[in-house]
């Protein structure tokens, strides 16, 4: 494998006859997981990627593997609970920087994950472990396994890529700011957004959290700037790498994984890191021009026509 990746997908109703769920009578029924849009993103760009969850024993959980596993994802390493059932939410966008979301995952079947349900030899094999900070939010056991995963990884040569995802619906701000930076600590690149930088560091200067993720331990630290790009700082160089505008934001939900997506795309191709961070907003970028979680992930084909219209319109 290429990247391997773990946490929860879930079942993603979006209203349908009103934008507000709280009034719509009808949903229409997609799937997200920051994980699995990640994974997508990359087969989708061609390279091999699978994802370690758990599911439900229930339709919903079957309907979600079978549909991950068409997008090109090896889901080999994802499990049935015969106990738990797979985890729901549902999303409102009410405008592109106001998009709302109701969780039906506790005690889901991915929050039963544990350091047990991992194969080492699957791990292990990986060029890259992709984590985000939605997975250890989830319980003890899925904290635990995440830190068993690193174990792996870094005992394996494993390259540790972690995106902090901050979601403070799902734990304390006070428990979420420890267990960030306990993890970004060890992973080798980091991919925050300015906002999560400023939850973990109170700064919001990009120069200042670039070294202060390189401080915390990173070897790599790629921070978003939203629609302006995104920076990447080593211990040798930095630079923001500037972002594609978007008029017209559909669903900015997946863009940070979209970005990933493009992020890690572009490390596998041995790319410079200007051109891998480039990949990374045209990735992200693309993920917001379409509604859903990972629909709008690009081919390579639909990078290259999105990225030359761009240059034409500037001409
Ligand atoms: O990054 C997008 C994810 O937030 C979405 O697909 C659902 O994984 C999800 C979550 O926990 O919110």
């Amino acid at each position: 494998m290429d990247v391997v990746t773990i946490g929860e997908s879930m079942v993603l109703f979006t209203p349908e006859s009103s934008p507000l769920m709280k009034y719509a009578h009808t949903f229409s029924k997609k799937f997200g997981g920051a994980e699995s849009n990640v994974a997508i993103g990359l087969a989708r760009l061609g390279h091999q990627s699978g994802w370690i969850s758990k599911v439900g024993n229930d339709e919903f959980g079957k309907g979600m593997v079978s549909f991950i596993r068409g997008e090109g994802v090896d889901v080999s390493q994802v499990t049935y609970s015969t106990t738990a059932s797979t985890g729901l939410y549902f999303k409102e966008v009410r405008r592109s920087n106001d998009v709302r979301v109701e969780y039906y995952r506790k005690g889901s079947a991915a929050s039963t994950l544990q350091p047990s349900d991992l194969d080492t030899s699957y791990i292990k094999n990986a060029s890259y472990l992709h984590l985000t900070g939605i997975t250890p939010a989830l319980s003890e056991s899925c904290y635990e396994t995440i830190k068993s995963a690193i174990s792996i990884a870094k005992q394996n040569g494993v390259t540790v890529v972690f995106d902090p995802n901050l979601r403070k619906k799902l734990w304390s701000e006070k428990k979420a700011r420890e267990v960030l930076l306990e993890i970004a600590a060890q992973s080798d690149i980091v991919l925050p957004g300015v906002d999560e930088g400023f939850f973990l560091f109170g700064v919001d200067n990009p120069e200042s959290l670039g070294q202060l993720f390189l401080d915390n331990g990173s070897s790599l630290v790629v921070l978003k700037v939203g629609a302006k790009g995104a920076y990447y700082f080593t211990k040798e160089e930095s630079m923001l790498v500037p972002g594609f505008p978007v008029k017209d934001v559909v669903d900015p939900v997946g863009a940070g994984d979209g970005f990933a997506a493009g992020v890690l795309s572009g490390l596998l191709d041995g790319l410079t890191l200007e051109q891998t961070v480039l990949r990374g907003n045209a990735v992200g970028a693309m993920a917001t021009m379409v509604s859903g979680d990972f629909e709008g992930l690009p081919d390579r084909l639909e990078i290259e026509r999105f990225t030359k219209q761009l240059d034409m319109e500037d001409v």
